[in-house]
């Protein structure tokens, strides 16, 4: 919605309205404003625009009976909204103007917001990506998912250690949802299956429910970027059904209904943690069944609405990806739902999947694959366990039997059930047999999709298997987080490259112009300025600006190897106390990261890493020139400080791990030089910077497949390498745990004793050559600032916009809105 257009918002205005909504919070304007009552009103006035085109967008879409994407996704890291939203709708500027009016800094009265951290990582930062770029690109969509009263937790460092607090986002309520209660939905767990013949004679079942449990929508709107669409987020929240509570309320049983409460609303109480896996978690599964069950149910409400029980049309109006297999349980609900509900015939309803339905794999790594005890699937949701036996058979005897006629491995491996001592329910084997797309997450990770993990169903359905390259917002991740860049490109490039981020090429022509260079390496430095405040704030420990920023910010993993640069920050600091003297451009390595709480070895990196920082960042003997930096509590909001801020991107993922990655994109937008394995996207990121503008090394997916092959052997490397050898002892030392010997001692022996399953060592000497190369290359400023120039000119290809213009040319068939000509309700002052 492009208001900043018209006149009839201006600061003044804004303000009035700011200072009615103030008046409305009863805030006594005689005293201070206080900061979070000035966020909340200038929240509620940006609102009072954003429901008005809501409205508008929904009237649009159903007039036009447009087919609707519907996006599920367990998680949504959609961080804090209020200055996003604001650049969306063009009115910025206005309240920058209107806040300092009131003697406030609109910045300083952002960062009293709450991020909203629905999700653990990059799988729900894409989905929040993919939602700015739905709306902004005038599709219809929604997203689904879960309203966690608690999102991931906090993270402290308590003598080195990670610390988890729960996230509280909601303390103070969030001005940015509504509730729509005239949209409650209320779905069955437990109980049992009921086969009966009904009046015609067909044999029918009927799902007799344990227990019945409420989901309260809450719907977040999405604002596009400078157009009229606004969409929403819709998030259940899960309650007791009333009809359960008041029976035993009635009962005079105040204890038992209180216990049927508490239960219910366990479901949306809190995010899992772990990015990894959840194995045997009942509530987990609960979590993704509510979820789906509630959606399908939201989704098949609005098209009766609009088409009654003319369900020809259905496949025509709908489709549903399903962000990883979280959500795969939707699939047998919409079975259910269409046979035992609407009486669908079998073949008809699995048609009806069949056209439905599209997945996205978000990873290779065998823990994170999902499956499910048949023995729980059973408990919970006995008509599912049934429908999906169903389907599996149909799956096995017809289409696996036409084309491996009777090939008892064949079946066994493509079977949605896996055999053994217990049998599981393989969730993503239900999604590749339903949908009708499979899609991994850039070039070579769906390379791998097709190869190595589904290989079998890509011979039987060669065109399904597919890539789509994932993207980030540059709204989020340049225009509003870096406003001095954005406002420098803007200055060189012509129309708007927010919206068509491919512009940013015309940067090229200034790569070698001298006084750009100064500019654009001026802003990196005035970004890295304010970075320092930052880091001062958070950790106590002072830096440089001048130093070299090296950053590594990710979720905690070993196949992120956050551990390798671990090694080689010993390995500078040895050389350093070795020779004070030693050559060699001061360096601040950024660490942002959180580990799973039970993930053991992730949280001793942590600890690891923080050990490190204490001894190194206090010794006066190295003249400052290395210094290390973990900055807790790393969030979107943490992300949009750091990024701008950074001279060097770490991508150094083990090749074949890392199926994208996303923060590899945002940091390159911004003019960061990547140190990268040829993982995920980095490979394609150097297709587009050249290999003369990115620093690669280290081992390829096929020479980590050979080292695989010939028995990989660690400790040889560690034998053959002082160097390394000395910096793998020193974590044996206690030199960095004082009164702790071997404090560190679980990283060397995860390395020398396990195997090193992530090829850490087989890397470390080139990943530690290749950081030379960045330190003499970062001498030569010109070179450095053509480079970092180049980054940002070639990343338009990772813009989110593009990857959502693939799925729906190539997955969706879905078409834009039309924009309706009418004129937009516009806020008025007092
Ligand atoms: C609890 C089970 C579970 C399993 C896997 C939770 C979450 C996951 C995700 C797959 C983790 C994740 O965020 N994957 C990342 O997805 C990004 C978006 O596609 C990619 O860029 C990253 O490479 C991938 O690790």
């Amino acid at each position: 919605m492009s208001l900043s257009n018209n006149t009839s918002i201006n600061s003044e205005n804004f303000k009035a309205k700011v200072l009615s909504y103030l008046n409305y919070t009863a805030i006594d304007l005689g005293q201070q404003i206080d900061r979070k009552a000035l966020l909340k009103a200038i929240c509620l006035t940006v609102n009072d625009t954003i429901f008005s085109e809501l409205q508008s967008t929904k009237i649009n879409n159903s007039k036009q009976l447009s087919r609707s994407i519907n996006y599920f996704s367990l998680e949504y890291l959609m961080g804090r909204m209020l200055s996003n939203n604001l650049h969306n709708m063009g009115l910025y500027e206005i309240a920058v103007d209107a806040v300092s009016d009131l003697g406030f800094d609109l910045e300083d009265i952002c960062e009293e917001g709450h991020d909203l951290a629905l999700g653990n990582g990059g799988l729900g930062r894409l989905a929040a990506c993919y939602l700015d770029s739905l709306a902004s690109l005038d599709f219809n969509a929604i997203g689904y998912g879960i309203h966690y009263e608690h999102g991931l937790f906090e993270q402290q460092f308590h003598q080195c250690r990670q610390i988890e607090t729960p996230d509280e986002w909601r303390e103070y309520g969030n001005p940015w949802e509504v509730c729509r209660p005239e949209a409650v939905q209320e779905i069955s767990l437990y109980g049992n299956v009921e086969t009966f013949t009904d009046d015609e004679g067909k044999v029918r079942k009927i799902w007799h429910a344990g227990q019945k449990i409420k989901g309260v929508p809450w719907d977040i709107p999405i604002v596009g970027y400078r157009t009229q669409t606004v969409n929403v987020l819709r998030l259940w929240e899960s309650r007791a059904s009333s009809h359960f509570d008041w029976e035993a309320f009635n009962a005079g049983d105040y204890q038992d209904a209180h216990s049927a409460q508490t239960q219910a609303e366990t479901i949306s109480k809190v995010l899992y943690p772990n990015d990894e896996t959840a194995k045997g978690k009942e509530l987990r599964f609960i979590q993704q069944y509510f979820f789906s069950a509630c959606s399908i149910k939201d989704i098949i409400r609005r098209y009766q609405k609009q088409h009654g029980n003319d369900w020809s049309k259905f496949t025509d109006k709908i489709v549903i990806q399903l962000n990883d297999t979280h959500p795969t349980i939707a699939i047998l609900e919409l079975m259910r739902v269409l046979i035992d509900e609407h009486e669908f015939i079998w073949t008809d309803a699995w048609q009806v999947c069949r056209k439905i339905f599209a997945y996205t794999n978000h990873t290779l790594l065998p823990e994170a694959l999902e499956k499910w005890s048949v023995r729980m699937f059973e408990e919970v949701l006995p008509r599912h366990l049934e429908i999906l036996y169903g389907i599996n058979e149909n799956f096995l005897n017809n289409e696996v039997n036409a084309k491996w006629p009777d090939d008892k491995a064949m079946r066994s491996r493509l079977s949605i059930i896996e055999e053994g001592s217990q049998q599981m329910v393989r969730m993503a084997h239900l999604c590749v047999v339903t949908s009708y797309k499979v899609n991994g997450v850039a070039q070579l990770h769906s390379a791998l999709v097709k190869q190595d993990l589904f290989p079998e169903f890509n011979q039987l359905w060669p065109d399904k298997l597919t890539n789509v390259t994932n993207g980030i917002t540059p709204r989020r991740w340049l225009k509003a987080c870096n406003p001095e860049l954005a406002e420098l490109i803007s200055s060189k490039v012509k129309g708007d490259w927010a919206k068509s981020l491919n512009l940013l090429t015309q940067l090229t022509s200034f790569a070698n112009d001298t006084q750009f260079q100064i500019d654009f390496m001026a802003v990196k430095h005035r970004n890295k300025i304010k970075l320092v405040k930052e880091i001062e704030k958070l950790t106590g420990y002072a830096v440089s600006p001048d130093a070299i920023f090296d950053v590594m910010i990710k979720r905690l993993h070993e196949y992120k190897r956050q551990h390798l640069n671990l090694i080689h920050i010993l390995a500078l600091y040895r050389r350093l106390l070795e020779n004070p003297e030693l050559d060699m451009h001061p360096r601040v390595f950024i660490f942002g990261a959180k580990a799973a709480p039970g993930y053991y070895l992730a949280k001793e990196i942590i600890y690891g890493i923080n050990c490190l920082a204490e001894k190194i960042n206090n010794d006066g003997r190295i003249n400052n020139k290395l210094k290390v930096i973990f900055m807790p509590n790393y969030r979107v909001s943490l992300a949009e400080k750091i990024i701008p801020a950074a001279d060097v991107s770490e991508q150094i993922s083990t090749a074949g791990k890392e199926a994208s990655g996303t923060g590899n994109m945002k940091l390159s937008l911004n003019g960061a030089l990547t140190i990268g394995t040829l993982d995920g996207a980095n490979i394609e990121i150097a297709e587009e910077v050249g290999r003369e503008n990115i620093f690669i090394f280290g081992n390829t997916v096929e020479e980590i497949k050979e080292l695989d092959k010939n028995g990989y052997d660690p400790l040889k490397i560690y034998c053959a390498n002082p160097e390394l050898k000395a910096c793998l002892d020193w974590l044996d030392t206690g030199f960095f745990t004082p009164g702790k010997p071997g404090g560190l001692s679980a990283i060397k022996s995860s390395l020398l004793e396990e195997g090193d399953a992530y090829k850490v060592l087989a890397d470390f000497q080139c990943y530690s050559d290749t950081h030379k190369k960045i330190d003499a290359a970062y001498r030569n400023k010109s070179d450095w600032a053509r480079m970092a120039i180049l980054n940002t000119a070639k990343m338009g290809k990772f813009t989110s916009d593009r990857s959502i213009e693939e799925y729906a040319k190539n997955i969706w068939s879905l078409s834009k809105t039309e924009l309706s000509s009418e004129p937009i309700k516009l806020v008025k002052g007092r």
